[in-house]
């Protein structure tokens, strides 16, 4: 049987322009079924378009932060270093996924790709922009195999059908300086950590669009529900 492709996007290193890819994403879409395809950061939108075609879904996964200007902000002090290359090749992939209905998932930088591309805003900087009484450490100060925080799953939403409408909360890594600030029209929340950062969202009108805060494809060989997550956007895909 033919395999789903994914399409996944790239980091770029703007300092000395390579693109790069850490081997986690593609051996947890392989493990679930996928065939990982790569996608190149310098390309015309119709060879956008036609990787489009090609794919059975799109994962936009973690990286740099996103320019502020495509949420009309400034820059603020402490937001760190940006690709334009890469922000704008990921919005012409995600509006032309999006209109041709392919599943999307983002991870990290990937939720707020979507987000923004939705119309929705960014925290700049966490640590100076967004305070609780018990400030969680979304930078955590350990490897990415080890969970920090957990997250409330959000009932009745794509996240908890993934997962079982029984789980209430699970364990995540943190590895993230930006989060969502305003959510965009056309995005719920379907989970949030002890201190209401929003940590997944998803499109409840459309077949398969979920992002993550977190790094489950640190995750997937050993949390089950991290796995899950893999396992449903691949299965998502096989329908087109
Ligand atoms: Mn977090």
């Amino acid at each position: 049987m033919r395999k789903p492709v994914i399409g996944l996007t790239a980091s770029h290193n703007i300092d000395n322009n390579d693109i790069f890819m850490r081997p986690t994403y593609l051996r947890s879409l392989t493990n679930a079924g996928a065939l990982p395809l790569l996608l190149p950061l310098e390309i015309s939108e119709e060879d956008c378009r036609q990787l489009i075609d090609m794919v059975d879904g799109i994962l936009f996964t973690g990286g740099d932060d996103i320019h502020p200007f495509l949420y009309g902000e400034d820059t603020h002090l402490k937001c760190g270093a940006v690709s334009q290359a890469r922000d704008s090749l990921e919005l012409t992939l995600f509006s032309m996924a999006m209109e041709a209905g392919k599943p999307i998932f983002g991870i990290c930088r990937g939720l707020q790709l979507i987000n923004v591309a939705m119309g929705g805003t960014l925290y700049q900087d966490l640590p100076s922009q967004f305070t609780s009484d018990f400030p969680i450490a979304h930078k955590q100060p350990f490897p990415y195999k080890i969970p920090s925080h957990t997250v409330d799953i959000e009932k009745d939403t794509l996240l908890s059908r993934i997962l079982g409408e029984d789980v209430s909360s699970i364990a995540v890594n943190s590895m993230h300086h930006q989060a969502i600030k305003d959510l965009a029209n056309g995005l719920s929340s379907c989970a949030v950590a002890p201190d209401q950062l929003i940590e997944a969202a998803y499109a409840p009108d459309y077949p398969f669009l979920l992002g993550v805060q977190w790094h489950p494809e640190h995750l997937s060989s050993f949390q089950p529900e991290a796995a899950k997550l893999f396992e449903a956007f691949v299965n998502a895909c096989h329908v087109s």
